[in-house]
């Protein structure tokens, strides 16, 4: 597993080389030097040590699209439940347009002042934060939520209730609410231009706040009239590039998460989403992140993952991962699985979590399960009482890897995880592994008596690095 894990990475990397030189010689946007400079091809989000960071928790929440003030359910113990239960470090906190702008060109800083609190308490436990600028069906004014009704311009076009909510992204009224929103009609205001500016008023409160790693610019983006790459390589880098230069006029590091088109990508076929210049500089300066969602459509469809659903949903996984990592390379990002989830009482659906925590390991990626709502899809019914979910999700995996990381391994069977990096002088700190106790009751050590630091509190084993190449092997303390 390991080795294999580390040929792929690898052959990203050569991927990559070959890529650049094609890159170089054709000569898109993004210089030659840029890529180059992604050494190893496959780029990691890194903490101020220069440790590599893999990030896991929920998405918070849907609950906040229907509530008036944009606040999600969750109260202060709530996050507590998550760490004990879960031992998550990251969550992806929902926020929306129609709250940050409620008047053109309005902020409403008292709104953003309440999402700084429920931040601090992600924060105050070894969270980091990634704040998405939410929306489905474009906003409220066309039965959606994300954007303000003064920036939703829908010609008088109706849009009727669907039995499946997504079929509203093809009703009339979204269809050219989203066409104004993206300028593709000749009548068009710049709606972009509040949408980069209301960006940068957020970046502007959160930029030194040290739990916010970054901002999910636009959720699950959807080109009305212009579709495919048509879209992602027009009018959604056109936004993005706007926002991006908005963002980085008053934060200089934190991290940029983009999205593809959601009806394609969540589905696993290509994104033509072009490479996106950050300010910051190219190569390893660069902090853009690809977030993309990750939906089979089998699943969409309420198919379990079981029988010819099962084996229709592992292709689709097949795809997902092999045309994520062409538009991360392209892109010289990092992955992030900004959302993926089901309901858990489908069959087989413990079986589809874990197999997505897999490629995710596999690939270096970082995750967001959809979502922390209680209910069926949740870790916690609707007494907030532990789901199904709850050991599915709780599993090991390295917060920080103080180096290069080549791979990492849970192995449920043998009780064993592996990771292994390259340390680096340049990297402080050690390499932090979070050990659930439903696995590790007593805590967890080095199989060759490496040295290690056990928390208990938390649960995380340090391990101790040097510049060179480790493999640790970890197994609970009997
Ligand atoms: O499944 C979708 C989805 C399907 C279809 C479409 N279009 C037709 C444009 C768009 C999106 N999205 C999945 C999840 N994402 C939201 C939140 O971002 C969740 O409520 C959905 O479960």
């Amino acid at each position: 597993m390991i080795r294999s894990n580390w040929r792929v990475w690898t052959g990203v990397g050569a991927a990559c080389a070959v890529a650049a030189a094609l890159l170089v010689a054709v000569g898109p946007e993004g210089s030659g030097a840029e890529r180059a400079a992604t050494a190893s091809g496959h780029r990691w989000i890194t903490d101020d040590a220069g440790r590599a960071l893999v990030l896991h928790g929920l998405n918070t929440a849907s609950s906040a699209k229907s509530d008036s003030g944009g606040m999600p359910w969750i109260k202060e113990k709530d996050v507590q439940q998550e760490t004990d239960a879960l031992g998550s470090d990251f969550v992806r906190f929902l926020i929306q347009w129609r709250n940050v702008e409620p008047e053109p060109g309005k902020y409403d800083d008292a709104y953003l002042t309440k999402v700084a609190t429920r931040v601090r308490w992600y924060g105050s436990r070894g969270y980091r934060v990634m704040l998405d600028m939410h929306q489905d069906i474009y906003g409220p004014a066309v039965k959606g939520n994300g954007a303000p009704a003064w920036a939703t311009e829908a010609d008088g076009l109706g849009v009727t209730e669907q039995e499946q909510w997504e079929l509203k992204y093809v009703e009339p009224g979204t269809i050219r609410a989203f066409d104004h929103f993206w300028g593709t009609r000749s009548a068009s205001r710049d709606l972009r231009a509040h949408y980069a500016a209301a960006w940068a008023h957020v970046a502007q409160k959160f930029r030194s706040d040290p739990a916010v790693i970054g901002y999910d610019l636009m959720n699950e983006p959807w080109g009305g009239s212009v579709q495919g790459p048509a879209f992602e390589a027009g009018p959604l880098a056109a936004l993005y590039r706007r926002t991006i230069t908005a963002i980085r006029a008053v934060d200089h590091d934190s991290w940029i998460f983009v999205e593809s088109e959601a009806v394609s990508s969540n589905w696993g076929l290509p994104s033509a989403l072009p490479h996106l210049a950050d300010p910051r500089g190219g190569g390893d300066k660069a902090r853009i992140a690809y977030a993309p969602h990750l939906y089979p459509l089998p699943m969409d469809l309420g198919g379990g993952y079981t029988g010819d659903t099962k084996s229709q949903v592992d292709t689709t996984l097949d795809s997902w991962r092999e045309q994520t990592e062409k538009t991360a390379r392209r892109l010289g990002a990092p992955v992030l699985i900004g959302e993926y989830g089901l309901d858990m009482t489908l069959p087989g659906a413990g079986a589809y979590v874990t197999k997505v925590r897999e490629i995710a390991d596999a690939m270096g990626a970082g995750t967001a399960y959809w979502s922390s709502d209680p209910g069926t899809w949740s870790p916690w019914d609707k007494d907030l009482k532990p789901t199904a979910l709850v050991p599915v999700l709780d599993r090991p995996y390295p917060r920080a890897i103080a180096g290069d990381p080549f791979a990492y391994d849970w192995d449920a069977k043998s009780l064993t995880f592996t990771v292994s990096w390259r340390g680096s002088a340049n990297v402080g700190g050690g390499t932090e592994v979070y050990l659930p106790s439903r696995f590790f009751p007593k805590g967890g050590r080095t199989a060759d008596g490496s040295a290690s630091t056990w928390d208990a509190k938390s649960r995380v084993l340090t391990l101790a690095s040097a510049p060179g190449e480790h493999t640790v092997k970890i197994t609970p303390l009997p």
